[in-house]
């Protein structure tokens, strides 16, 4: 199985942005361990902060957050960052050329239950015409991601990244430390039975999302004339994962009732690098009205409603928006 520096060669990335996805990727190695150490490494259950975003911190999201802020501040490569858990950018070296956006862990609701969580992040070239650290940094569409990705802690740990071309999925040996290609390359079927939604919400919902989601419900009685199976992980990087491997759709959609009106999903560091990789493996990823990579971003921490997966689902439901 061919080792991943020599895969990114092959792919002819920039040599910078393989040392910088390296950064990034040790850092994914120290927070598997801790996961997989659980309560024997003293990182589960909650802190007593919040984030920005007005979610309380976990221990694991704090512990993550800080090992990827304190390895991509010292390379040499990152001008700037942002997280999920910190509220503002973070300048890293001036004239470096990328700039990285994550979600440290995401699903952090699944951490104390040993279910699926993950690292999601997404580089973009620096910009020259801001200061390092200006949040106009990261005001930029997603389709100017040079790389996305995420680190799914499951069962094994799963790399699974686009630098532009293929979405390819890499295993993370625990024999040799490395990430070995596993998959090289991810192809979304175009059509599916599979829709992903947390379903306590469909109070909330617009007409038309309630309409779609009743008529997958309705199965071989309904005009769909089809079974739906649904799924719902509470972690984004395990629902699009499923996604990514056998097709479905996924939906974190807008809600009716304020403050969550645009959905949950933060566009930097959740929906854009969800969307490439999506994309990238034939799929499909939009707000309802927007192709997602193409929204000019307003604020940092921006959430954005998120419609993604097999591309003859999706198109069926913005068909009908
Ligand atoms: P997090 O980054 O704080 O973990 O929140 C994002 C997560 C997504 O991974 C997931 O799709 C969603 O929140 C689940 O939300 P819900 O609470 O509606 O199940
Ligand atoms: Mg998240």
């Amino acid at each position: 199985m061919q080792r991943l520096i020599p895969t990114l060669r092959a792919d002819n990335v920039p040599l910078e942005l393989i040392m910088l996805i390296r950064t990034i990727l040790a850092a994914s190695k120290e927070i598997a361990f801790r996961v997989n150490q659980g309560a024997l490494s003293g990182v589960l259950g909650s802190t007593l902060d919040e984030n920005i975003q007005g979610e309380t911190q976990k221990k694991l999201d704090v512990l993550s957050n800080q090992l990827l802020k304190d390895m991509l501040l010292s390379s040499p490569d990152v001008r700037a960052i942002a997280s999920e858990e910190e509220d503002d950018v973070v300048k890293g070296q001036d004239g470096a050329p990328y700039i990285v956006a994550f979600d440290p862990l995401d699903g952090s609701s699944n951490i104390d239950i040993n279910g699926q969580i993950g690292t999601i992040f997404t580089i973009y070239p620096a910009r020259d015409d801001v200061a390092a650290d200006s949040p106009l940094q990261f005001s930029q569409p997603g389709k100017n991601q040079v790389c996305a990705g995420y680190v799914l802690y499951g069962p094994s740990t799963l790399l699974v990244m686009t630098t532009g071309g293929p979405t390819r999925q890499y295993t993370l040996d625990r024999t040799h430390g490395g990430y070995l290609l596993t998959k090289a390359e991810l192809s979304i079927p175009a059509q599916t039975s599979e829709f992903s939604i947390n379903m306590s919400n469909f109070h909330r919902w617009d007409q038309p999302i309630k309409d779609y989601i009743s008529e997958l419900q309705a199965g071989t009685e309904g005009s769909r004339e089809r079974q739906f199976n649904m799924r719902w992980n509470g972690a984004m990087v395990g629902d699009v994962h499923r996604i990514l491997s056998r097709g479905g759709i996924f939906l974190y959609p807008a809600n009716t009732d304020e403050p969550t009106k645009p959905g949950k999903l933060r566009l930097l560091y959740e929906a854009n690098p969800m969307a490439m990789l999506v994309e990238q493996a034939d799929g499909l990823a939009s707000t309802g009205t927007d192709r997602i990579l193409d929204i000019q971003p307003s604020e940092l921490h921006q959430r954005v409603p998120v419609i993604t997966g097999s591309k003859e689902e999706v198109d069926y439901l913005l068909k009908t928006l």
